[in-house]
């Protein structure tokens, strides 16, 4: 019997993940859920409630590495250490299109410096959202989108990618890409420092449009700008309705 350990932090991409696995029936394979120590909405999924359903990745290192024969990352918060993706076959599903948008909010990233986006399935290295790739594909990057529009296509896509592949990435069976190069990697602190809105920037309009609907992501308040009249921060998001 197979043993999988699904790690995500996600309850939409729990569920759909919960649904495919009943979907597609596979023979002798057990699927454990689990998500992380710290601040997981997880946390509070009746499925998880009052039960000690958490799984840190550093500290059960050794436990994770006799026990399961796949793991599967998907929007997990964790990092995993060397010593696991050296010895269990871990598997990553990335909201971006590597190696195009590794790391954190790719889609915020990706309407800033108008790069394509999409969802990838990739095999975990050592370093983050590296690693040979399964499978990825493109979303469609609208003019109107906001992060929060973009993200959706994105987590459709992952579902989609994961619907078609999944009985080669049980298996083992699948074929894998290395990245054609490093790509761009942005960290959190990145788009940390993309909220502080300067009021004194001289940018253009389309400029400015671009950065608020990256940062408009209901129901998150990123965008901000200090009040010179109370230095207090006002957070600002950009409502777009295109005509009919
Ligand atoms: O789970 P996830 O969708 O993904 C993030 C990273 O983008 C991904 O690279 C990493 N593998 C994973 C572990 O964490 O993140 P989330 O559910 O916290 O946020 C979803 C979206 O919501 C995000 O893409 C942008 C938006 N958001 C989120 C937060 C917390 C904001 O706009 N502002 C925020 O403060």
């Amino acid at each position: 019997m197979k043993k999988v350990l699904v790690l995500t932090d996600n309850i939409l991409q729990y569920e759909r993940f919960k649904n495919l696995v009943s979907e597609k029936q596979i023979p002798d394979c057990e699927f454990i859920y689990s998500h992380s120590p710290v601040n997981s909405p997880l946390e509070v999924h009746q499925d998880f409630l009052n039960k000690i359903s958490s799984i840190d990745v550093n500290l059960q290192t050794d436990f994770l590495i006799s026990n399961f024969n796949l793991i599967i990352s998907m929007h997990c918060f964790q990092f995993f250490p060397k010593a696991l993706v050296n010895n269990v076959r871990c598997l990553n599903v990335h909201p971006g299109y590597n190696p195009i948008n590794r790391g954190w909010y790719p889609q915020v990233f990706a309407i800033i410096n108008d790069l394509p986006i999409g969802a990838t399935i990739h095999e975990m290295d050592e370093k983050l959202d590296n690693g040979p790739i399964i499978a990825r594909k493109f979303v469609k990057k609208d003019f109107t989108d906001t992060s929060d529009s973009l993200y959706e296509k994105i987590l459709d896509a992952e579902i989609e990618l994961l619907e078609e592949y999944f009985e080669s990435i049980i298996n083992n069976t699948y074929k894998t890409n290395i990245p054609e190069e490093q790509g761009k990697l942005y960290l959190k602190k990145d788009f940390n420092r993309l909220c502080e809105l300067n009021l004194n920037e001289t940018i253009t309009f389309h400029d400015f449009y671009n950065k608020l609907r990256a940062l408009s992501h209901s129901p998150y308040q990123n965008a901000y700008f200090i009040n010179p009249e109370t230095g207090k921060k006002v957070f600002i998001s950009i409502n777009i309705k295109e005509s009919e």
